[in-house]
C-alpha cells in the first residue's frame, strides 16, 4: 500500500489506519486523534495555550450578529477575523490533513449562541464529495458547554453505516419539496440509529471533529436563558467534487455541484475531477458571488 499518494477513501476511513500511522511515523496525539475518529466518527482536539483567548475574540467579534430572535450567524467569518483564525488554526488543518491525506479546505461557518436543538443528521444529506467523505465538520466550543444548555449530541460509529440520504429516506423526486428534510429525512433517519447518543460536555478551547456520515444534533435546552456559544466549521479537501446531495444523483453520474468557498483564501475553490475542473452552470457561479457579497454585509 503506498500511503504517499491521495487515497480514494479518506485514510481514516479506511482499515488501514495502523499501517498508515507507522508509515507517516504519526506521534501520540495523532495516533489517539486518528484511532478516535476511525472508531467513533469523532475526536477531540485541544486547542492549546492560545485556545480560551482567540474563543473570546470570536465572542467578542460576532456578539453583535445575535440580533433578538438569531440564534446562528452563517458565514461569520467574512466580518470576523477571528472566526477566519480559528478555522484556519494550523493544529486543525494538519490533523484533518493527516486523517484524509489531502489538504482541507474550511468553506462554511456558523457561529451559534444557544444550542441549535437540531434533530440528529450526518451532514452527508447536506453536503458531499466525489470521490465520498471527502468532508467533515469541527465544533469549537467558545465556553464550557453544560449539560442543560443543548449541548451537541452524537451516535458512536454511525459513520461505519452507509451514507443515507433523501433517496433512502423514501424520497426520489430530483428535486425534493422545501418540507421533505422533516418531514421524511428526520423520522427515518431517526429509526436507522441503533445506539442512545453521547454528549459532549466539551470545555471552552476544544473542538470536536465528525465525520461526513456520523449522526449528530443538538440536545434540548432545558434551562432557560443558557447560552452555549460555539462555532461549527466545515471544510472540504482539495481535488474533489463538491456537490449537495439532495439534488443530486451520483449513482446515475448527476451532480448538483457546489463552488465552495476557501476561508483561508477569501477566493473559491473550483470542483475538480481527476485532477482536471469540473463544468460548473453559470448559475451555480453566480449564487456563490451573490453568496459571498450578502454574507459580507449580513450574516443571520
Ligand atoms: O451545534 C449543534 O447543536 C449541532 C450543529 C450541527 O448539527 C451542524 O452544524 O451540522
Amino acid at each position: 500500500m503506498r500511503f504517499d499518494v491521495q487515497p480514494s477513501t479518506p485514510w481514516v476511513e479506511t482499515d488501514q489506519v495502523e499501517a498508515y500511522l507507522d508509515a507517516v511515523g504519526a506521534n501520540p496525539a495523532q495516533r489517539r486523534f486518528m484511532t478516535d475518529l476511525h472508531r467513533d466518527g469523532v475526536a477531540i482536539i485541544d486547542l492549546g495555550a492560545e485556545g480560551p483567548a482567540l474563543c473570546d475574540r470570536v465572542v467578542a467579534e460576532t456578539q453583535t450578529f445575535f440580533t433578538p430572535g438569531v440564534r446562528r450567524a452563517q458565514d461569520a467569518w467574512r466580518r470576523s477575523p477571528a472566526v477566519r483564525v480559528l478555522s484556519n488554526l494550523p493544529v486543525i488543518e494538519s490533523m484533518l490533513a493527516l486523517a484524509y491525506g489531502r489538504e482541507p479546505f474550511a468553506f462554511q461557518t456558523l457561529n451559534f449562541l444557544v444550542g441549535s436543538e437540531q434533530h440528529a443528521h450526518a451532514d452527508a444529506v447536506h453536503f458531499h464529495s466525489e470521490p465520498q467523505r471527502f468532508m467533515c465538520g469541527v465544533w469549537f466550543a467558545l465556553e464550557d458547554v453544560h449539560a442543560d444548555a443543548g449541548p451537541l449530541f452524537y451516535h458512536l460509529g454511525s459513520h461505519k453505516r452507509p451514507v443515507f440520504g433523501m433517496r433512502e429516506a423514501g424520497v426520489t423526486d430530483r428535486a425534493p419539496a422545501a418540507g421533505d428534510y422533516e418531514t421524511f429525512y428526520v423520522p427515518a433517519f431517526a429509526r436507522e440509529l441503533e445506539s442512545a447518543p453521547t454528549v459532549a460536555l466539551l470545555k471552552k478551547g476544544q473542538a470536536l471533529v465528525w465525520t461526513a456520515n456520523v449522526a449528530h444534533g443538538g440536545t434540548a435546552i432545558t434551562r432557560e436563558g443558557a447560552t452555549r456559544r460555539s462555532l461549527v466549521t466545515h471544510y472540504y479537501f482539495e481535488n474533489c467534487l463538491y456537490y449537495t446531495p439532495m439534488y443530486s444523483s451520483p449513482e446515475e453520474g448527476r451532480f448538483h455541484l457546489r463552488l465552495p468557498a476557501n476561508l483561508k483564501t477569501g477566493g473559491w475553490v473550483w470542483p475538480r475531477r481527476d485532477g482536471k475542473r469540473a463544468r460548473l452552470k453559470l448559475r451555480t457561479v453566480a449564487s456563490a458571488l451573490k453568496e459571498a457579497v450578502l454574507r459580507a454585509v449580513h450574516v443571520a
